[in-house]
């Protein structure tokens, strides 16, 4: 996966700035001819292009986004054999009332509905109508890692897209734009809330207390990782759609880039000031629009 895709973003760091221009075959993995250990066989590979491509009902729709290739390797939660506890217990005691309720009865026809009537009102914060609390004066960040293994990250982007929509019919004349009152930040690498390969600290707290009580709107926030209590990289994340791209022009020839924001100058190891800019990636956004 990150033979494939890494590069893609313009730095090979072990992080995908933008995994929604990832195409990645499981096909590659699958073992041919003699070949031993290390590779897939074919139940594999079809087990694994289904969780790439997500539950869908048996009339094809889909029924949730997928996880997102990158974060592969904390995917234990979902991978590992029999369901996530999660969901069980909660097909388990919230929808069905029976807590030895046996998962192999699920029905994806008709159990996804039954789960939203049920319980949808009190659990899904999906309503996209921001407008009360926009016309409020109210300021918002999201954010949301590439690599969480939990809640899966494209259901942040679609509601975003969902907010902006909805927002068109209920126009404001003080803010004219969704951005105006809220962002959305995802955070490539980033597992749930922190950890995972990417850069997981940052201050989304003053980040919000200087947009409310200073009228300055986060055009980035500054992220890095930390290892051992030093700075090991460092990133901005973007206000979606904008993704952090590299500009290694800035970067005098003859170093080597070894990470983000890293450069190796003989036997010295020395953090620079990031090289990045949040920008619309006009090629990704090509890539994407031909995909979709
Ligand atoms: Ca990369």
């Amino acid at each position: 996966m990150l033979a494939q895709c890494d590069t893609i973003d313009g730095v090979e760091d072990g992080v995908i700035e933008d995994p929604r221009v990832c195409k990645f075959d499981p096909a590659v993995l699958q073992c041919s001819g003699s070949q031993g250990g290390g590779c897939l066989d074919e139940a594999q590979v079809g087990a694994l292009r289904k969780i790439y491509s997500g539950p869908v009902s048996p009339t094809g729709e889909s029924l949730s986004p997928a996880l997102a290739p990158g974060g592969e390797t904390t995917w234990s939660l979902v991978t590992s054999p029999g369901p996530a506890q999660i969901p069980k217990e909660y097909f388990a005691r919230s929808v069905f009332k029976n807590p030895n309720w046996d998962w192999r009865t699920f029905d994806f026809a008709d159990d996804i509905d039954l789960a939203r009537r049920l319980t949808g009102e009190v659990l899904d914060a999906t309503n996209p109508d921001l407008s009360a609390f926009r016309d409020g004066g109210g300021k918002l960040i999201l954010y949301h890692g590439w690599n969480d293994q939990v809640i899966f990250p494209q259901g942040t982007i679609d509601y975003y897209e969902r907010v902006e929509a909805a927002l068109t019919t209920k126009p404001s004349t003080t803010n004219p734009e969704t951005s105006d009152f809220f962002r959305l930040f995802m955070v490539p690498g980033m597992t749930h809330c922190r950890g995972g390969t990417g850069t997981d600290q940052f201050n989304a707290q003053a980040a919000i207390e200087a947009w409310v009580e200073r009228g300055i709107a986060p055009d980035r926030i500054e992220a890095n990782r930390r290892e051992d209590g030093a700075v090991t990289r460092t990133r901005p994340l973007c206000p979606y759609p904008q993704t952090a791209v590299y500009d290694g022009d800035r970067l005098a020839a003859g170093h080597r880039i070894d990470g983000p924001a890293i450069v190796e100058e003989a036997a010295t190891t020395v953090v620079i000031p990031p090289n990045y800019v949040c920008a619309v990636d006009k090629i990704k956004n090509y890539i994407l629009t031909r995909r979709s």
